[in-house]
């Protein structure tokens, strides 16, 4: 049958419309289920062929899944682009109208839950087994929008409309308990949970390159426990009858939208047990189907925590080791932890989860119970150690360093970090726990995908190797001297800015001038990342153009993106702040098309995409020692931007590979940050010293960017001048120098994409690929069951 033919017949049988009638959303969908009919033979093929090699698995435990689209990544994937869209013509449909209709699952906040996203699609690639284990969320990420310049949230409801690419599984059930109490017999525990929901499986295949191997996203939605409901009903206890009921329907509702804060709130809690319960419960059932040594779990199965949300897995295990397998305590806790690894994302202190001992006691007795049982092992072994409980708190950061065989970081940097700052005790104790693992990016989304013209110009030059084995970019660099790669190079980023223009044309009413400079930053709105040191920056290059209009000035458009956490008001401050000098500098004559800002709402993963391939230069200004790693970074000097940055997270790493003459470095160190926060009144002092930041700031404060309301940023600049943690002050002077140094460098078209063509080809390591083979070497010691066909994986 042809692909026209499964199409109309997918339309005609699971949508029952008609050709005729068929909206865009019908014809995406049928679409769809045709891709997923074709995922399914790969997927299957995976499942037989890893019971029968019966293989250490992986279980990716992770609160977020930043997925984004999937419809390109399948078609991609698959190898299909050319006969699906020879087929939507025949069919006289829109390729790129269907493929955009897809909504994003923005299952998570940002880069925790995007490397998720990266890392499956490596797994499935490398042909590793391996499930990722999250929570099917009826609500992602909330919708950003801006009224007079303030951010406003509103419900994201991606699935009001049919997920086509997941599969229901209500054969995979599990009753998650909650509270209750604990009876103790004999030296057993019994556990009487107070409520009960049930955590239903939702199937998403995640396919590799070529659809050579396919893997399982499985999330969690809760359901009410009906017979538990029957039953207290029964009794005539109709508070409990009905309490599963509204929990159920709460628990997966909603994403929590803080990124790098904690929230503490009981619900979060809940989240947390419910989906990592339901997960070591399945990845439990599926061991004992084929073995029935429990004692041999860790030769068979290795869980990754993706932060401390799922930390609640090491207390979970040895619960049911203990209590359901009757494996003494001491011989527990060792079992459970050759399992276990952790990954730690931040050393922002509030990001550290911490429940109070009375909350986990009430929501979960019998794990407190384990937790002091595990402390207590651990103080006894190694006497006066950092504790678990500690005030009154159960920290969470402790408990899974405890219980966690590997403990690593996310880029060099942060690696070290952590092993002189937050976890300094503990390593001396475990001097070989803590690893490095820097971060990566799937080169399919984040090249393949997202810039066909980049991508063509590649594969006519190098094959199409560099899709699975990204260093084979360094074979580019030598193109740096060739006028005409050069010139084609050139011509690709220009069609990558021209689209960006029409796009924001489009949706914006503003067109952007695609000789000008597109400088872009787009994350999460932090004070650590320093959103608000770029707009300073920006305010005083306007000032000097306005001082000087004739001279021959670097056209520039400085573009944003992101969102603040709802609770989270200097952030909001600054988002407002950046569109109140959005609209003065764009209304501008005099500075005209030299110096625009675009700020488009709502930044998700398909707007990344699109911004990516289109810019110059990439903003990674964070106070050094505070971005564990970054992953956008990664991104954009994969698609030839070049980075203007301090020595934070993965740049350190970036910058080493694609030469220190190739990347715009500035800014304080992270120990001279740390020094530098022992002067007393260190920020007053920045800005005396600075006549060009005092001149920005007194435009601020007097109103000139709020005019009708002048006060409104007396509390962000009276910040700068008394606390400014985050040294916006200090660098400021650094980070305006290096712009001009990227202003010149800018007017050598030839030599600037040359630059640009060293990074891309310079960025082959940070493939996520490399990232999760070294994962699978030294913290799972899980192999690829498909190693023959790809080549090497060491
Ligand atoms: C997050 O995206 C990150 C860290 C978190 O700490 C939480 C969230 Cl939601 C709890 C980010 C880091 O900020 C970023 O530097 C890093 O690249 C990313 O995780 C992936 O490791």
């Amino acid at each position: 049958m042809t692909m026209k033919t499964d199409i109309l017949n997918r339309l005609k049988y699971s949508l029952g419309k008609d050709a005729e009638n068929a909206s865009t959303y019908d014809w995406r969908i049928a679409l769809s289920l045709v891709l997923r009919d074709q995922m399914v033979e790969t997927w299957f093929r995976s499942t037989k062929e890893t019971y029968a090699a019966s293989p250490k698995r992986v279980y990716y435990l992770s609160m977020e899944f930043l997925i984004g689209r999937l419809i390109e990544d399948m078609i991609s994937n698959l190898r299909m682009e050319e006969k699906v869209k020879a087929t939507l013509v025949e069919l006289g449909q829109d390729y790129d109208t269907i493929v955009h209709d897809e909504p994003d699952a923005a299952l998570g906040n940002g880069g925790l839950g995007r490397l998720a996203a990266c890392f499956m699609d490596s797994l499935a690639t490398l042909g590793i087994p391996a499930f990722g284990y999250g929570i099917r969320y009826e609500h992602g990420l909330f919708e950003q929008s801006f009224a007079q310049g303030q951010q406003v949230e509103k419900p994201e409801t991606w699935l009001t409309q049919r997920h086509a690419w997941e599969f229901e599984r209500p054969e995979s059930q599990y009753r998650i308990g909650f509270g209750g109490h604990v009876d103790h017999h004999e030296g057993k525990a019994y556990w009487h949970p107070g409520e009960v929901v049930m955590a239903t499986a939702y199937d998403t295949p995640v396919v590799g390159w070529n659809g050579d191997w396919g893997n399982t996203l499985r999330l969690w939605s809760a359901q009410p426990a009906k017979e538990f409901d029957l039953e207290s009903f029964n009794r005539g206890d109709y508070l409990a009858a009905g309490r599963s009921e509204a929990l159920a329907r709460t628990i997966s509702r909603v994403l929590y939208p803080d990124d790098t804060t904690e929230s503490g709130k009981e619900l979060r809690l809940k989240q947390e047990y419910f989906f990592t319960a339901a997960s070591i419960m399945d990845l439990l059932r599926r061991y004992l189907k084929d073995h029935d040594d429990i004692r041999a779990l860790p030769d068979y199965v290795a869980i990754q925590l993706n932060d401390t949300h799922p930390a609640i897995a090491g207390p979970e295990l040895v619960r049911i080791l203990v209590d359901e397998h009757d494996i003494p305590m001491d011989e527990a806790i060792p079992l459970a932890r050759k399992c276990l690894a952790y990954t730690n994302h931040t050393l922002l202190p509030e990001a550290l989860e911490r429940w109070s001992e009375h909350l986990m006691g009430r929501i979960l007795p019998r794990h407190l119970e384990i937790i002091r049982a595990i402390e207590h092992a651990h103080q006894t072994e190694f006497p006066g150690s950092p504790r678990i409980l500690e005030n009154g708190d159960v920290r969470m950061g402790e408990l899974a360093f405890i219980m966690a065989h590997k403990v690593n970081g996310v880029s060099a940097l942060h690696t070290d970090l952590v092993k002189e700052t937050v976890f300094a005790d503990l390593h001396r104790i475990h001097p070989t726990r803590i690893i490095n693992q820097t971060n990566g990016i799937t080169p399919r989304r984040w090249l393949y995908g997202c810039n066909p013209s980049l991508r063509h110009l590649i594969t006519d030059t190098i094959g199409e190797g560099w899709v699975t084995d990204l260093e084979q970019l360094t074979a580019l660099k030598s193109k740096r001297d060739d006028a005409a790669f050069i010139e084609a190079f050139t011509a690709s980023k220009r069609e990558n800015k021209a689209n960006l223009s029409n796009w924001t044309l489009q949706t914006m009413g503003v067109s952007l001038d695609p000789d000008a400079m597109f400088d872009v930053q787009i994350k999460r709105i932090h004070e650590y990342k320093r959103q608000l040191m770029n707009l300073l920056e920006t305010v005083a290059l306007w000032n000097d153009m306005r001082d000087n209009p004739n001279a021959d000035w670097t056209p520039r458009v400085k573009i944003f993106g992101g969102k603040a956490a709802p609770g989270y008001f200097v952030a909001k401050d600054i988002i407002r702040l950046i569109n109140d000098v959005a609209a003065v500098i764009n209304a501008d004559e005099v500075t005209g098309d030299k110096l625009k800002i675009v700020y488009p709402p709502n930044y998700n993963v398909t707007m990344a995409e699109r911004l990516i391939p289109a810019a110059d230069l990439s903003e990674q200004i964070s106070t050094a020692g505070k971005e564990a790693s970054g992953t956008g970074n990664m991104k954009f000097a994969l698609n030839g931007a070049l980075t203007i940055g301090t020595l934070d997270g993965a740049n350190v790493e970036i910058r080493e590979h694609v030469g220190s003459e190739n990347f715009f470095l500035f800014g304080l160190t992270a120990q001279e940050v740390m020094e530098r926060r022992t002067h007393h009144g260190y920020a007053r002092a920045a800005i005396e010293a600075s006549p060009r930041l005092q001149r920005v700031l007194g435009q601020i404060a007097e109103g000139r960017f709020a005019p009708h309301d002048p006060s409104r940023y007396h509390g962000l600049v009276g910040m700068l001048y008394d606390h400014d943690y985050f040294l916006v002050t200090c660098d400021f002077d650094s980070y305006f120098d290096t712009q001009r140094r990227a202003d010149t460098a800018y007017r050598n078209p030839a030599n600037w994409a040359a630059m640009a063509l060293v990074n891309t080809a310079s960025m082959g390591w940070f493939s996520s690929d490399r990232t999760i083979k070294g994962y699978a070497r030294d913290i799972w010691g899980a192999e690829s069951v498909t190693k023959a066909k790809l080549g090497k994986t060491a």
